[in-house]
């Protein structure tokens, strides 16, 4: 095999590497993972576009730049011309990028009015970002709440991935349009799920909302993302692990998970509160604590 042909080889098998779309995050990867819902099918097109675009405006300036230092140096060209204007070639770098802006933003503004919120939500559930994890809420189903917090290294089992895998996953049903507000409780979160194209500010006093929707063929796969705004030391630990389930396991999951966990609006258990341990910051930590210890049942 000659070089050139090796070289080749390589480069084919590097462009497949690109290519191949894995189902979660993996060493080395590059381009993003693999497109689960509509919103974040779109999004993958319309990068890919947009790549195509930019490249070509990249070549065109370098092409340009080098076609001036070669052409138009000292030594090729001693007496430099005295132009000043040219209109049509000024109208031309004015109207030309005029219209390439344009030509993006269309399709640009259609797509983030679709990512924006769902029309017809079959079910909606709440994301609550706090130092450092992340509550869930599920005002339709018996309106439960838990915490999911990341689990230890030492912790984790074969297949789970580091620093990324929960105690408890955000359970959601395929098949289903879900909208999901997001607020948080301390500082501001971002709520991100690469493969769901979902990156919404989790604000303090404020509800945001977006959507998805996942098709039935993933169902029983898990999904994994992170906190996207920095929001202080624990801002790397706060995972959100999300499982897709049928619906109908979702409707006995519900089910069994109204007797595992605390009602919204149920009244502080006494007992939480003074298992709390007496810090300094005391009534800010027993919240947390009290919330973490009754809120962090084994998972299935
Ligand atoms: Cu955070």
């Amino acid at each position: 095999m000659t070089f050139l042909s090796r070289l080749g080889v390589a480069a084919a098998a590097f462009f497949l590497m690109l290519g191949s779309a894995l189902a979660a995050p993996d060493s080395y990867m590059m381009d993003f993972q693999q497109p689960v819902t509509p919103v974040m099918e779109r999004i993958k097109s319309f990068h890919d576009i947009l790549l195509v675009i930019c490249v070509a405006i990249c070549v065109l300036v370098l092409a340009l730049l080098l076609w001036v230092i070669v052409r138009y140096n000292e030594k090729r060209n001693p007496t430099p011309s005295k132009t000043t204007h040219n209109v049509v070639l000024e109208l031309a770098w004015t109207v030309i990028p005029v219209l390439v802006l344009i030509a993006i933003a269309f399709p640009s503004f259609r797509l983030l009015y679709f990512a924006d919120r769902a029309e017809d939500a079959d079910l909606t559930i709440k994301a609550i970002g706090r130092q450092w994890y992340w509550s869930y809420e599920y005002p339709d189903n018996g309106n439960f709440t838990f915490d999911a917090f990341i689990v230890q290294e030492a912790d984790l089992q074969p297949g789970q991935p580091r620093l990324l895998t929960t105690d408890n996953a955000l359970v959601l049903p395929v098949d289903t349009n879900i909208r999901i507000l997001v607020t948080a409780s301390d500082v501001i979160h971002n709520f991100a799920m690469p493969q769901f194209g979902l990156k919404t500010d989790a604000v303090p006093g404020r509800v945001n909302e977006t959507w998805t929707y996942v098709p039935a063929e993933f169902a029983g796969q898990t999904f994994y993302g992170q906190c996207s705004e920095l929001c202080g030391t624990g801002h790397a630990f706060m995972p959100i692990m999300i499982k897709m389930v049928t619906k109908e396991e979702f409707a006995t999951w519900t089910e069994q998970a109204r007797e595992q966990f605390a009602r919204v609006d149920a009244p502080a258990a006494p007992a939480a509160v003074a298992n709390a341990p007496a810090e300094k910051d005391a009534a800010e930590n027993s919240m947390t604590v009290a919330a973490a210890s009754a809120g962090v049942p084994q998972s299935e």
